[in-house]
């Protein structure tokens, strides 16, 4: 069998500045691997210009002159949201459009006039999309919100098709008119990446829609939401009732996993060879094995060509650079970083300087910005950064080359030479910027 033809999906709706970085990771891995380019669909940036459409706008004005529906939850009282309703003004798309022209423009961007025109038109047309599902969900432009039960991650709200469908009701009109007549047909493979947590609701609604569009595809996602909705769940064993459209989801990093997944689907086999990859339930006997990390030192420089650049509501472009993951200290007791199973983060890598100068000089060739997106950057080379010397790496217990387990506290802890604590927040620079949240 040829190798399955890939579609990779970064759902909304969060950031409209610039293209989330992980699905250009695993793309650039696997093909550096050998395998075909995926097709990468940033459907967060794609949802917001089809918005503002000839027949998405007709669609807006017939939806938001029906009456309010009342809340398939019962959080919002029917009186609450019709208030809200009237709050919302009405739509209006050329404003929209000279809005976008002015977050795109090079000039007009760095007038503060102009550009906090251009926000509040942005802000005020996400009220006016919003008010098709729960008014208010987008109440500052992209940083969602939803009804509490929804935000708490309740396994019984998040399967309610209703509230989904609601909530998603936005982008319906994108997803009916542009994502899955594209997608159908076309693809063996599907993977959805959820990085932020308020991007659950949408990503789980795409997955319903995928899978009844393809009922045939082998539906895959990934990401740090994915990872923590799989290490908080009490009974784990009951993941794939949450995500139950898919065939697999990848906990932890995903550039192995992926490739696992990839190359098990050209042999026509299930991919139950990798430890960060868990099946569904129907596929057969479930494991769970401990999480493995990659070694950094051997992922390529990520190649940002699939993106759609001239989407972004920035006028130059940035891409966000991984040249380190985890953290060094790795012991603060607060600490629950992302990627991490009984850490506080991941274990620690780092390139080398020579790596990094190579990545970065490739990456100014396309981008205006790099962005180092890390949890912490060594000031110097420490016993648990991979120095040079590999006999260093392995001083701090747990940096073979290849395959690293979850060492976590344990390896932190024998790491008696190790630089001060980080300080996990952001760091900048006028050419690059490091920075953690
Ligand atoms: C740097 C960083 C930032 C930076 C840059 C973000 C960016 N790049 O867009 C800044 C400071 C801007 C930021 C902001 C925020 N962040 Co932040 N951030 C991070 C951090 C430290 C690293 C992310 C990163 O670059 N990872 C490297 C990439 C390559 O890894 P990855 O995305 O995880 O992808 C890998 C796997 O997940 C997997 N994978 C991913 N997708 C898929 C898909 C498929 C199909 C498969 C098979 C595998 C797969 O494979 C990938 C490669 O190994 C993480 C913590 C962490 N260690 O993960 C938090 C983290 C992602 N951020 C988080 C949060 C909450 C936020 C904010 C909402 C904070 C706030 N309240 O404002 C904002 C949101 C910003 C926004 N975009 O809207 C949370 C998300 C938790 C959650 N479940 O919701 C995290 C996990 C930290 C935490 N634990 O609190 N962040
Ligand atoms: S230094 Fe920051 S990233 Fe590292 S363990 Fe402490 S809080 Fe977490």
């Amino acid at each position: 069998m040829p190798a399955p033809k890939v579609a990779l999906i970064y759902p909304p709706v969060t950031d409209p500045t610039s293209g989330y970085h992980s699905l250009c990771y695993l793309d650039t891995y696997a093909r550096s691997r050998g395998l075909p380019a995926a097709d990468i669909i940033d459907a967060n940036i794609e949802a917001f210009h089809h918005s503002y459409t000839d027949a998405a706008v007709a669609d807006l004005a017939a939806r938001l002159s029906e009456p309010v529906a009342p809340d398939p939850l019962g959080f919002y009282r029917l009186e609450q949201l019709q208030a809200e309703r009237l709050a919302v003004g009405d739509p209006d798309p050329a404003a929209i459009r000279a809005a976008v022209a002015t977050m795109q423009d090079p000039v007009r961007f760095y007038d503060y006039d102009q550009y906090r025109h251009a926000v509040d038109s942005i802000t005020a047309w996400m009220n006016c999309v919003g008010a098709m599902g729960y008014p208010g969900q987008f109440r500052s432009g992209f940083s969602p919100n939803a009804p509490a039960p929804m935000m708490l991650g309740s396994m019984k709200v998040l399967r309610r098709e209703a509230a989904i469908a609601r909530i998603n009701r936005p982008f319906q009109h994108y997803y009916e008119n542009s994502l899955l007549p594209r997608l159908a047909g076309r693809y063996d493979v599907v993977g959805i990446n959820v990085t932020y947590q308020y991007q659950l609701p949408y990503a789980l609604w795409l997955m319903r829609l995928i899978r009844r569009a393809m009922p045939d595809a082998f539906l895959i996602a990934g990401g740090t939401e994915i990872s923590d909705t799989w290490k908080y769940m009490v009974d784990k064993s009951r993941l794939f009732e949450l995500f139950d459209e898919l065939d697999a989801v990848v906990v932890g990093e995903g550039e192995t996993a992926y490739e696992h997944i990839l190359r098990s689907r050209a042999a026509g086999e299930l991919p139950a060879g990798h430890a960060n990859v868990r099946l569904h339930p129907r596929h057969g006997a479930v494991r769970s094995l401990p999480l493995i990390y990659e070694p950094i030192r051997d992922l390529p420089t990520p190649d940002f060509s699939g993106l759609p650049w001239d989407s972004y509501l920035s006028p130059e472009r940035f891409v966000y650079y991984s040249p380190t993951r985890g953290c060094y200290w790795n012991k603060c007791t607060f600490c629950d970083y992302g990627l991490n199973g009984d850490s506080p983060t991941s274990p620690w890598r780092q390139n080398t300087v020579d790596l990094m100068i190579r990545d970065v000089q490739r990456l100014s060739e396309v981008a205006k910005f790099v962005y180092f997106s890390v949890d912490v950057l060594a000031r110097r080379r420490s016993c648990g950064s991979p120095s040079r010397s590999s006999s260093a790496a392995s001083t701090c217990g747990g940096a073979p080359r290849s395959g690293w387990r979850s060492t976590g506290r344990r390896s932190a802890a024998r790491c008696s030479s190790g630089p001060a604590a980080p300080r996990c927040r952001s760091v900048s620079s006028p050419a690059t910027s490091a920075s953690s949240t």
